[in-house]
């Protein structure tokens, strides 16, 4: 962290792309993190073996990550990175309990819905959350590679806090290594602009199993991602949030940056892990359903995955 900030001491729980790459740039660059996963076998795996981080520049880096599992506590540390999806969350919440008071929360989940359960459940506690887009791929659960280098806005939900001098320091460190890190008083535009786009092209990569940047190639799927955006603009608009058309053309934008990207529900699905369907595409489906607004692309889009991901179990051959 810059010489003026004080020291961060990071525990990220979560062994995933996310929580990875975090916790390996970190290390790298002489910082105290650690990482808790939710698996005895990774920690023990990343205790043994060491992780491998493969830089944007096609380096392979060993990194001295210190693991353990959840089921041991949490380790002391004075910022808490959650990696975990938005779906593991509540199965933590007596860990995220004993998050010491004076620890600073940082989430950093797809999708939404996660902000408002964390301020319920958390009541006493200012939460801090990001919209991470620098990219990542686990290639095991000790080897992850930076794919590649985007930006990770950073701010509180609901409250009117200004960044706490840990999150200062987190987002001094990020800009040290190039991330182009910021804090929004206001992070909730940004949310549901994130929403917005992995609703439109994290499930449409699952289903056809190709690279962002091939939903482009297409006229038939940039015709469906229209459509699948003039549903979720209309339930973000009753939200407060007025999208247009620089922000369809973001989402566009966001496809030729990450053309090479297997979307986050892509790599879940090959994996046969369960996506984050539900906080992304679930979450405007019951939004609309709230607001009386239809949304049935969006609905079909949560069933397929739903089934596609269900149906992979009993695949023969
Ligand atoms: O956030 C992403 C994800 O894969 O979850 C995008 C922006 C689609 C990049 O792959």
């Amino acid at each position: 962290m810059r010489s003026e900030s004080i020291p961060v001491k990071t525990v990220v729980i979560g062994g995933g792309a996310v929580g990875l790459l975090y916790a390996a740039r970190l290390v790298l660059s002489g910082q105290s993190a650690s990482v808790v996963t939710r698996s005895p076998l990774q920690a023990e795996q990343i205790n043994r073996q060491k992780m491998s981080f493969h830089s944007l520049d096609g380096q392979v880096l060993p990194v001295p990550l210190a693991a353990s599992p959840i089921e041991q506590g949490l380790p002391p540390g004075n910022l808490y990175l959650l990696a975990v999806k938005q779906n593991d969350l509540p199965g933590l919440l007596p860990f995220l309990r004993e998050i010491p008071q004076n620890a600073s929360i940082l989430a950093l989940q797809n999708g939404m819905g996660h902000q408002e359960w964390l301020a319920e459940k958390l009541p006493d506690r200012i939460c801090y959350f990001g919209i991470n887009a620098e990219g990542a791929r686990r290639l095991s659960g000790t080897e992850v590679i930076h794919t590649g280098s985007g930006s990770l806005r950073v701010g509180p939900w609901n409250e009117t806090a200004g960044p706490d001098p840990v999150i200062s320091a987190f987002l001094d460190w990020a800009r040290s290594v190039q991330i182009q890190a910021t804090f929004e008083a206001s992070i909730q535009p940004f949310a549901w602009r994130k929403l917005v786009a992995n609703a439109l092209i994290n499930p449409l990569t699952a289903i056809f199993e190709v690279p962002n940047g091939a939903l482009l190639e297409n006229p038939y799927t940039v015709d469906l991602m229209r459509d699948l955006f003039v549903e979720a603009a209309a339930v973000a608009n009753h939200h407060g949030q007025k999208l247009g058309e620089t922000d369809w053309q973001e989402i566009f934008a966001i496809c030729r940056n990450t053309s090479r990207n297997l979307s986050s529900m892509l790599q879940d699905v090959k994996r046969q892990r369960r996506t984050e369907v539900e906080a992304i595409n679930g979450y405007l489906v019951q939004k609309g359903k709230e607001a009386g607004i239809p949304t049935p692309l969006h609905e079909s889009l949560l069933r397929v995955i739903l089934l596609k991901t269900s149906m992979g179990e009993e695949k023969v051959g």
